[in-house]
């Protein structure tokens, strides 16, 4: 065999491991030029017959050739493997059922505070806002809580150094509304409140407050209890158990604490309600006559028959009592094992 006989089988060889498209094709390749019986071995058993200058020249190419084609078989072989992987993982069968997708869902505080909303504008109240970083005046001094007084100390503050505080009560928003709204109103706001202070668990030191405030002629104790406690009811879906009891705001004249029968352990008494079988879920009265004065509504209301009451609770007691939540700290855990159970 020639030398140009050599390299043209090279190039045949070549040209069929290019087009060979499966393992299957390129195993017949690899056995036509490098098989036992393949073109090359036959080149090879051909030497016998020629001198020995021709057999070493001869050969040496051959051999040459033999490795370079084994080379690029190997090459192509692993290409296809390759190649063949890749497919199988993008084979798509449209007959399997599809993973299902997990859907976010609200917080359950969210689905309270929606809630909250919901009731009250049924009632016919706005919801308003106010800022979470108040001034001094709207949270203690409009809400006749004047400075060195000691109900300062009912609420332990977080100060900013920029001269602001954290609000540590929604009440704030009471003034600020009044400021700019002019008798009759109904409005709740909900928001979030901040306090210094330890945590167990039914206190936080973030939690959301719906304040509520209703100004009216001739309301009375009697109008703030039965929106109360129609309240109540809707949110809870049922009848329950609810009591107010004397307490003292500064702000309001008289002053309650509204507390519900403890739906966690049905009065029972548990940690939730601090083994006394009610927890307070609200501050409430009849709205002082100094924070209408502070508000700008001058002459004072009563003068003309107007009077207000307003209430403030805490969402997250009333979303404990509701979801039967014995740790009030489990809303912030940002625990998947508890807020999938929403
Ligand atoms: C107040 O904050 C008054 N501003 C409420 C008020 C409004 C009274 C209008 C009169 C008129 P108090 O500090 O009691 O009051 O808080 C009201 C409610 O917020 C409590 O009954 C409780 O449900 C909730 N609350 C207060 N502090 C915490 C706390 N650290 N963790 C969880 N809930 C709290």
């Amino acid at each position: 065999m020639s030398k140009i006989n050599l390299k043209k089988l090279e190039n045949q060889a070549k040209k069929d491991i290019k087009k060979a498209e499966n393992l299957k094709e390129l195993n017949l390749v690899f056995s036509r030029y490098l098989g036992k019986k393949g073109e090359l071995n036959s080149v090879l058993r051909s030497l016998e017959k020629l001198s020995l200058k021709e057999k070493a020249k001869i050969g040496k190419k051959a051999n040459f050739i033999k490795s370079f084609l084994k080379t690029e078989i190997e090459k192509k072989s692993s290409l296809i493997k390759e190649k063949e992987r890749v497919q199988a993982e993008d084979w798509f069968d449209v007959t399997v059922p599809g993973k299902k997708i997990t859907l976010g869902h609200l917080h359950p505080l969210t689905l309270a505070r929606r809630k909250v909303e919901e009731i009250f504008q049924s009632m016919g109240f706005f919801v308003a806002e106010g800022p979470d970083m108040e001034k001094e005046w709207y949270n203690f001094d409009a809400l006749n809580i004047p400075k060195d007084h000691p109900a300062r100390d009912l609420w332990d503050t977080f100060y900013l150094k920029n001269g602001l505080l954290l609000r540590t009560h929604t009440s704030p928003v009471q003034v600020r509304y009044m400021e700019k709204n002019n008798p009759p109103l109904r409005i709740i706001v909900p928001g979030n409140v901040f306090r210094h202070e330890a945590t167990d668990a039914s206190h936080e030191f973030q939690l959301f407050q719906v304040e509520g405030l209703m100004v009216d002629r001739e309301i009375s104790v009697a109008n703030l209890k039965a929106v109360v406690g129609q309240f109540f009811k809707s949110f809870f879906e049922k009848d329950i158990n609810f009591r107010l009891r004397p307490d003292y705001f500064p702000f309001t004249e008289p002053s309650f604490d509204i507390a519900i029968e403890c739906l966690v352990c049905r009065g029972k008494k548990c940690p939730a309600c601090k083994e006394t079988g009610w927890m307070e879920v609200a501050g409430a009265g009849m709205v002082h006559p100094n924070v209408f004065k502070n508000s700008g509504l001058i002459p004072a209301p009563l003068a003309d028959g107007w009077q207000g009451w307003a209430f403030g609770f805490g969402l997250e007691r009333m979303a404990m009592l509701k979801y039967k939540i014995n740790d009030i700290r489990l809303f912030r855990s940002n625990d998947l094992r508890f807020l999938k159970q929403f």
